[in-house]
């Protein structure tokens, strides 16, 4: 199967690719500049029309969407244990719901602490706010799923990793990370895990490839 990934460092792609590296499949990657906007440009628009990352590209077909993608990579390679499984229906499909949670929730609370002018033609600063109490209002229950384990218990998962990215990116853009030292200290484990070390390798090098050499990550 040829894999090819459309990421940006430091976007949400890095939990895809993290989902790549858990898996151990070989893909390629392809950096798309965000910053330069590239995302919006006519040859991407061919890949991805929504103009986001990340896309997986399967033997030339395109998947977007985050949470698609990651059940996706679950699916193919059951024994990556990206996700936990279990006999009961409903309790299977808990992880689904907390992906969406994270996709759909989290996600846009956090980009609105981190980049406000996307959503206001206005001042952006109430924007912000109103992100900052949208992503406090989460971060108890984060924080609670979090605190000396992994949020499915014993094993990591792919979860962690979306969580890790959501709140590292929130702090970027202010959000008081600190005040919630279980979320923090989850994030220290998180940061250790070797698939999202090997990702962050891959971002590094896609960076200086391209000359982006103020990416934090
Ligand atoms: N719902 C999409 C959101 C993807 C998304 O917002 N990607 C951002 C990077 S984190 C992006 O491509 N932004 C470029 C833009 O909005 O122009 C998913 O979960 O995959």
């Amino acid at each position: 199967m040829d894999l090819t990934l459309y990421f940006f460092p430091g976007a949400c792609s890095r939990v895809t690719m993290t989902a790549l590296e858990g898996t151990g499949v070989r893909y390629r990657d392809r950096l798309v500049n965000i910053r330069a906007d590239e995302q919006k440009s006519a040859d991407y628009a061919r890949v991805n029309p929504k103009g986001k990352v990340p896309a997986l590209a399967i033997d030339g077909r395109i998947m977007t969407e985050n949470v698609a993608i990651l059940v996706f990579l679950d699916r193919l390679f059951p024994t990556a244990g990206l996700l936990p499984h279990d006999s009961d229906p409903v309790s299977d499909i808990a992880p689904l719901s907390d992906l969406l949670w994270c996709s759909s929730t989290l996600h846009p609370a956090m980009r609105q602490i981190r980049a406000p002018d996307k959503y206001t033609v206005g001042d952006p600063a109430d924007v912000k706010a109103d992100g900052m109490r949208k992503f406090a209002a989460e971060c108890a229950r984060i924080a609670a799923g979090v605190d000396g384990r992994w949020w499915y218990g014993e094993r990591w998962s792919i979860v962690d990793v979306y969580l890790f990215w959501l709140c590292n990116v929130a702090q970027k853009g202010g959000f008081p990370l600190a005040d919630y030292p279980a979320i923090t200290d989850h994030a220290a484990r998180v940061r250790q895990l070797a698939p999202l070390q090997r990702a962050l390798e891959r971002e590094r090098a896609g960076a200086e490839a391209h000359g982006l050499t103020d990416i934090v990550y």
